[in-house]
C-alpha cells in the first residue's frame, strides 16, 4: 500500500503519542471517517443488491469432531440425525480443507487470509500468550457489520484477548458470551494453563459469574435460543455458535442422553465423546427449529463445519476419529485438514448432493460476504474464493489449489494442485501422522436409522417452514454411499481396509493423488517430478512472503489470581507488540486518504479552472 518501512512507522506513531498524547484509537477512528466520508463520495451508484433482505447467517462451528463422527459419512456408530438432516438436505462438502489446529483455523476464517499472512501458522495461543489476529486485519463480523447485520458470537473465540481491543466486542461482535482460551471444563469453565488457572467465561466485556453449572453445550444453545427470539428478524443476522464440544476434557453432559443408545460402543472414553457428538447434534436441532418458529429459516444459510480433525490420541486426546483417513489434528494430512462441513440453504440452486468442489476454510469470508450482497472489492487482497455462485449452482470450479500450511518452526508444510498433495515434514517423529480411530464399522454397530434423521428437529423444520419435501431415506443412503470415502475408491467393497504400508513421509517428501489414495498410503514422489516441481514452486510463492510466527512467551501478568480469579485482557493496547501493525496501518490509511483528498482536490480544482 505504501512504501513507508513499518519500522518507521511504529517510531513515527510513538512520537506522535508522546508529543500530543493522542489516543491511537482515535487517529484509526479519524483515518476511518476520512476515508468513509471520501468513499461515500466517490462510489455512490453502486449496484442494487440482488435480494429482497440479505440471509440470516448462522454458522456452527464444533472443535475437534472427527471426520468419522457424523452419520454421513458412513459411520453409525454415533447418531447425528440433525447434522446429517442438514447436509442431506443441504450440500455435503466433502472437500473442506481447515487448518489443523483451532487458532489457525478461526483467524483464516474470520480474515480469508492465510494463516502464513499473519504469523499465526502454528500452534494455538496459550492462556496468558500475549497475540492475536492483528489488530489492522478486518475480520468477517466488522464487514458484516457493514451490510448492516446485528453479529452474534457464541461459544469459542482463541483468536487473542491480551488487550480489551483484540476481544470480540472491539472486532465486530455486537454480541459475545463465550470463552477466550482454548477450551474449558465444561461444567465449572474453568481453563488451565502452566501454573495458571481461572474462570473463563464472559457475556461483552465482563465475566460471566454465576452461568457455571449449565453443560456448557447447552448454555451456548440456550443463549443461541435467546437471540433468535430477541432478534428482530427484518433485521439480517450472523449468528457463530462456535461450540466447545467435542473438544477434550470428555465431560459427558448428565441429562438427556441416554445410556442405551452408546451401549455399542465399548471403550468408555470413546462413549464419553459420542455423547457429546450427540449433544452437539440436539444443539443444532434447536437452532434450525427456532430459526422456523421466528420465521427465519426461510431466508437463512446455515453452515456446519468442524476446525480441525478430531484427535484420538495424544494432547487433547478426545478419541475422535479421522477413519480411514490417516493423521489426527495437528498434522497436514487429511485426518488433521479435510474437515467435516456441509451447508443448507434455500437460497442454494442445487441442493441435496455431495460436492467434491476444492473448498478452503479462508473461503467463507468471500463466500458469505457475497452472499450478504456485499462488494467483493471491499474485502481487499484475501486468499479466500467466492465459492457461493458454484456452490449454488452446482457446477464448476472456482479453486484447484490449497496452501494447507507454511510451518517454519515445526518445519512442516502442505499444499493440494488438482489430485496433488506434497506433503513435507512431521511432528513428533511421526507420532500423529498414521493414527486415525475406531472404525465405527462392524458387527456392533448399529444399523443406520434414516427414520430417525426423517423425523429429526432439522427435518421437521424445513418441511413445516418451507413446505418443501425433504430428502427421502433412499436419497440419504445414496448420499451416505457417496460422501463415504473408500481407500482405493476403484475398490468395490466398502469395508476394505487393507491397506499399502503407510509411505513415512517424516524423512522424505511425500506425494499422493488423492483422487486414487485419499487415504495417503502410497508415496508416488518418484513417479510425478514434474507435480512435485508445481507444488514446490507455489509452496515457495508462499514462503516468501510468510509473516514470521508470533509465537510469545507465556506472560505470567496474565495470572487470573491477579484478576478475581478469571481470565481477562491484561494488557492496554499500548503495551502490546502487537499494537504497532495497528498503528501503522492507521498511519497508512491516513496516508492513503490524504492522498486521494489531494488527488480530488486538483481534479475538483482543475474542473473550475
Ligand atoms: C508460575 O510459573 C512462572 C514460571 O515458572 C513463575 O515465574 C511464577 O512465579 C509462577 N507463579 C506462581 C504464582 O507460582
Ligand atoms: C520417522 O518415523 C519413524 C517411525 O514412524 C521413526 O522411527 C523415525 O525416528 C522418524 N524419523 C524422524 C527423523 O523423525
Ligand atoms: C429408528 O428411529 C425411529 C424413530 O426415531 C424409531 O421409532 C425406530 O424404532 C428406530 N429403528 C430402529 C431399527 O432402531
Ligand atoms: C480409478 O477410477 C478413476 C475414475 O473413477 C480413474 O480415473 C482412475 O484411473 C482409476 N484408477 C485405477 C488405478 O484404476
Ligand atoms: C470475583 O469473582 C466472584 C466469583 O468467583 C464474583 O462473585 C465477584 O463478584 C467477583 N468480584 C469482582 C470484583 O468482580
Ligand atoms: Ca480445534
Amino acid at each position: 500500500m505504501t512504501a513507508v518501512n513499518p519500522r518507521t512507522m511504529m517510531i513515527m506513531t510513538t512520537m506522535t503519542r508522546r508529543r500530543r498524547g493522542q489516543s491511537l484509537s482515535s487517529l484509526g477512528r479519524l483515518a476511518l471517517l476520512l476515508c468513509l466520508v471520501l468513499i461515500s463520495t466517490t462510489s455512490m451508484g453502486r449496484a442494487e443488491v440482488q435480494f429482497d433482505a440479505p440471509p440470516h447467517i448462522v454458522v456452527f462451528m464444533a472443535d475437534d469432531l472427527g471426520w468419522n463422527d457424523v452419520g454421513f459419512h458412513g459411520s453409525t456408530q454415533i447418531p447425528t440425525p440433525n447434522i446429517d438432516a442438514l447436509a442431506y438436505n443441504g450440500i455435503i462438502l466433502n472437500r473442506h480443507y481447515v487448518q489443523p489446529s483451532c487458532t489457525p483455523t478461526r483467524a483464516a476464517f474470520l480474515t480469508g487470509k492465510y494463516p502464513i499472512r499473519m504469523g499465526m501458522q502454528g500452534g494455538s495461543i496459550l492462556g496468558g500468550e500475549p497475540r492475536g489476529i492483528p489488530l489492522n486485519v478486518r475480520i468477517l463480523p466488522e464487514y458484516l457489520q457493514g451490510l448492516g447485520y446485528d453479529t452474534k458470537l457464541i461459544g469459542k473465540w482463541h483468536v487473542g484477548y491480551h488487550t480489551p481491543q483484540h476481544t470480540p466486542n472491539r472486532r465486530g461482535f455486537d454480541y459475545f458470551l463465550g470463552f477466550y482460551n482454548s477450551y474449558v471444563g465444561y461444567y465449572d469453565y474453568r481453563y488451565s494453563q502452566a501454573n495458571m488457572s481461572g474462570f473463563d467465561m464472559h457475556m461483552n466485556d465482563h465475566p460471566a459469574y454465576g452461568t457455571e453449572g449449565s453443560y456448557a453445550t447447552d448454555l451456548f444453545t440456550d443463549t443461541a435460543l435467546d437471540v433468535i427470539t430477541r432478534h428482530d428478524p427484518m433485521r439480517p443476522l450472523y449468528m457463530q455458535i462456535s461450540h466447545l464440544a467435542p473438544h477434550a476434557p470428555l465431560d459427558v453432559p448428565y441429562e438427556n442422553v441416554f445410556d442405551e443408545e452408546f451401549r455399542h460402543i465399548s471403550e468408555p472414553n470413546r462413549r464419553a465423546y459420542a455423547k457429546m457428538v450427540s449433544k452437539l447434534d440436539e444443539s443444532l436441532g434447536r437452532v434450525v427449529s427456532s430459526l422456523g418458529d421466528r420465521g427465519m429459516l426461510s431466508n437463512s444459510i446455515i453452515l456446519f463445519l468442524t476446525d480441525n480433525g478430531g484427535a484420538p490420541i495424544g494432547k487433547f486426546r478426545n478419541w475422535g476419529s479421522n477413519w480411514p483417513l490417516r493423521g489426527t489434528k495437528y498434522t497436514l494430512y487429511e485426518g488433521g485438514v479435510r474437515g467435516v462441513a456441509a451447508i443448507w440453504s434455500p437460497r442454494l440452486l442445487s441442493k441435496g448432493r455431495v460436492s467434491d468442489q476444492l473448498i478452503h476454510v479462508t473461503d467463507w469470508l468471500p463466500t458469505l460476504y457475497s452472499a450478504a450482497g456485499g462488494d467483493l472489492r471491499d474485502l481487499g487482497p484475501i486468499d479466500g474464493v467466492n465459492q457461493w455462485d458454484v456452490l449454488s449452482i452446482g457446477t464448476g470450479n472456482v479453486r484447484d489449489k490449497i496452501l494447507l500450511n507454511i510451518d517454519e518452526v515445526t518445519k512442516t508444510e502442505a499444499a493440494i494442485y488438482q489430485r496433488f498433495k506434497l506433503v513435507r515434514g512431521s511432528l513428533f517423529k511421526g507420532y500423529y501422522d498414521s493414527v486415525e480411530g475406531e472404525t465405527g464399522r462392524g458387527r456392533y454397530a448399529p444399523i443406520y436409522n434414516t427414520t430417525k434423521i426423517k423425523n429429526s428437529a432439522v427435518s421437521d423444520a424445513i418441511r413445516q417452514h418451507l413446505g418443501v419435501p425433504v430428502t427421502q431415506e433412499s436419497g440419504m443412503w445414496q448420499l451416505q454411499s457417496q460422501a463415504t470415502v473408500l481407500c482405493r475408491p476403484n475398490m468395490t467393497n466398502t469395508h476394505y481396509n487393507n491397506r499399502y504400508s503407510l509411505a513415512s513421509c517424516n524423512e522424505t517428501e511425500c506425494l499422493f493423488d488423492l483422487s486414487v489414495d485419499p487415504c495417503e498410503t502410497n508415496n508416488i514422489a518418484k513417479s510425478y517430478p514434474r507435480w512435485i516441481n508445481e507444488l514446490d514452486l507455489y509452496l515457495e510463492k508462499y514462503g516468501n512472503v510468510m509473516v514470521r510466527q508470533l509465537r510469545q512467551s507465556v506472560d505470567y501478568m496474565a495470572d487470573p489470581r491477579r484478576w478475581n480469579y478469571t481470565w481477562q485482557p491484561w494488557l492496554s493496547v499500548y503495551d502490546s507488540v502487537y499494537a504497532y501493525p495497528n498503528a501503522a496501518a492507521a498511519i497508512g490509511t491516513f496516508a492513503v486518504c490524504a492522498h486521494m483528498g489531494l488527488v480530488l482536490l486538483i481534479v475538483s480544482l482543475r474542473a473550475f479552472i
